[in-house]
């Protein structure tokens, strides 16, 4: 029998591209509709420099500086998203990073499309790990 857990917290941004399609609604209707709670929310246009550490990982690669330039074309939402395993079934909801191959029922792959840029506006963020996850929290949401 497995031991009872700890509920999670995860980071997960609404991209630009969610905002600026009006598709908050819908992709808050699912995290809540899947059981989750939503316990902080902010609008606001990120700064490169809070990008650079959140994307940290990605650096090196040859899409980093369209993908900043993009995370910066418009505000996101951000979201502290609360539940047990919520890391993992926030990952199982918004689907594969690119939204072309993403399966139909997932956030990206219902709601994303390649727009002439690859797999860049792909709808959301959200945390890869709980180590992941307690590190882009207190980018997004300092202290709390
Ligand atoms: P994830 O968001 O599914 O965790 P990552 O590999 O961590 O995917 O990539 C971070 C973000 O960078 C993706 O969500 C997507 O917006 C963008 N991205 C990833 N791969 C590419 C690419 O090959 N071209 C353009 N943008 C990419
Ligand atoms: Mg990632």
């Amino acid at each position: 029998m497995s031991s009872p857990t700890a509920p999670e917290r995860t980071l997960v941004l609404l991209k630009p591209d969610a905002v600026a399609r009006n598709l908050r609604g819908e992709v808050l209707r699912r995290i809540e509709g899947k059981g989750y709670t939503v316990v902080e929310m902010v609008q606001r246009t990120a700064t490169r420099d809070e990008l650079a550490v959140h994307y940290a990982e990605h650096r090196e690669k040859p899409f980093y500086e369209g993908l900043v330039d993009f995370m910066l074309s418009g505000p996101v939402v951000a979201l502290v998203v609360e539940g047990h395993q919520v890391v993992q079934g926030f990952r199982s909801l918004a689907g594969a990073t690119d939204p072309t191959k993403a399966a139909p029922g997932t956030i990206r792959g219902d709601l994303g499309r390649d727009w002439g840029n690859g797999p860049q506006e792909n709808i959301v963020h959200g945390s890869d790990s709980v180590e992941s996850a307690v590190r882009e929290l207190e980018i997004w949401f300092p202290g709390s």
